[in-house]
């Protein structure tokens, strides 16, 4: 299966981020895409797509201020990662912002998501990744792997949270649609709802996004992902959430997996874009499932017996150590 990623991928370097009332190592490390790399081998340099099919997804504002925050924050007399305070959860609108703070907290869900010097570089080529993959399937390939870092899944139409600022899969679900491989299902299997995936088409019906992870109710993003959220207007009907509690292994997934398959291949999608969080896994250090190297073959064949092709985007995954064979077993789990 053909990978690609960018080097600029690994630009986005923040030192920390906010946990449980202290400030802690940033997880969502660089580390983890030279691991994967490692393992999996080189991969091919992602191809420049432009800002269209970015703007396809999400509000343009937002992308200029993803991409000039740093800036601001230095110009600020800021040092290190530039990161927000202050959220507008009540009658949020665009307002002429000055301060760079307040930029931030109009643009994000959380204060868990620092924007480093190599943020926009690194964030814009992780969409570009998935973005050539899609290329990969269009051109007749059955599985293609997009080695997206930072990941997408929290990420909305105009906001960034939960180390996410570009919603690649959304990105490429989107483009896919527009270039007639549709209908599109997301299947995301990150162990965090995929909240700002599901936001972005949830009154949207041409896409169906079906979602296995912690219960919100014990876990981040704990607002969404709850098994009541089902779209609404032309989107009715298209969100699943599947919920798990902390502790769930293969047996207990693989019931949900099945589940999510079966409406995906019922609603009749012809190209599944799976957001792929190898944060399952046993050993992660910010999550609670107990899924093993091998369940993520299981989890592949799965997908793969659909018969239907698949485009693999990387979300999550924060035991690095184990990150690259875990990938590489979810990726084997494609080869027939
Ligand atoms: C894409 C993805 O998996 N995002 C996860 C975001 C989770 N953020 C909330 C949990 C914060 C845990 N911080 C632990 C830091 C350990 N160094
Ligand atoms: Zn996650």
């Amino acid at each position: 299966m053909r990978l690609f990623y960018h080097p600029a991928q690994m630009g986005h370097a923040p030192e920390r981020e906010l946990h449980n009332g202290d400030w802690v190592p940033f997880a969502e490390s660089p580390d983890r895409l030279a691991q994967i790399l490692a393992v999996c081998g080189g991969g091919e340099e992602a191809r420049d797509h432009g800002m269209a099919p970015l703007e396809a997804v999400h509000d343009p504002d937002y992308l200029a201020f993803l991409r000039a925050a740093h800036d601001e924050w230095l110009a600020a007399g800021r040092q290190g990662d530039a990161i927000g305070y202050g959220f507008p959860i009540v009658r949020r609108r665009k307002l002429q912002f000055e301060r760079i703070d307040a930029k931030l907290g109009a643009w994000s869900m959380d204060a868990a998501t620092p924007i480093a010097a190599g943020t926009w570089d690194a964030a814009y080529w992780s969409a570009q990744a998935a973005l050539s993959a899609l290329d990969a399937i269009a051109a007749g390939d059955r599985h293609a792997f997009a080695l997206c870092r930072p990941p997408g899944h929290h990420a909305g139409a105009d906001y960034m949270g939960g180390y996410c600022f570009i919603n690649n899969v959304a990105v490429a679900a989107r483009a896919a649609s527009a270039m007639g491989l549709g209908p599109v299902a997301i299947l995301d299997v990150d162990y965090h709802h995929g909240n700002g995936t599901q936001d972005i088409f949830y009154e949207d019906g041409e896409v169906f996004f079906a979602s296995i992870h912690a219960d919100p109710v014990t876990d981040y993003p704990f607002y969404w992902g709850h098994a009541d959220e089902q779209g609404e207007g032309s989107g009715e009907g298209t969100t699943l959430n599947l919920p798990l509690p902390r502790g769930t292994d293969w047996h207990g997934y693989q019931g949900a997996l099945d589940q999510a398959l079966e409406a995906i291949v019922g609603w009749g999608a012809r190209l599944i874009v799976v957001s792929f969080g190898a944060d399952t896994f046993e050993d992660d250090p910010i999550s609670s499932f107990a899924l093993q190297t091998k369940d993520f073959s299981r989890m592949a064949r799965r997908i793969h017996a659909t018969g239907l092709p698949a485009l693999i985007v990387m979300e999550g995954g924060y035991a690095v150590s184990a990150l690259g064979n875990n990938v590489a077993a979810f990726l084997g789990g494609f080869d027939v």
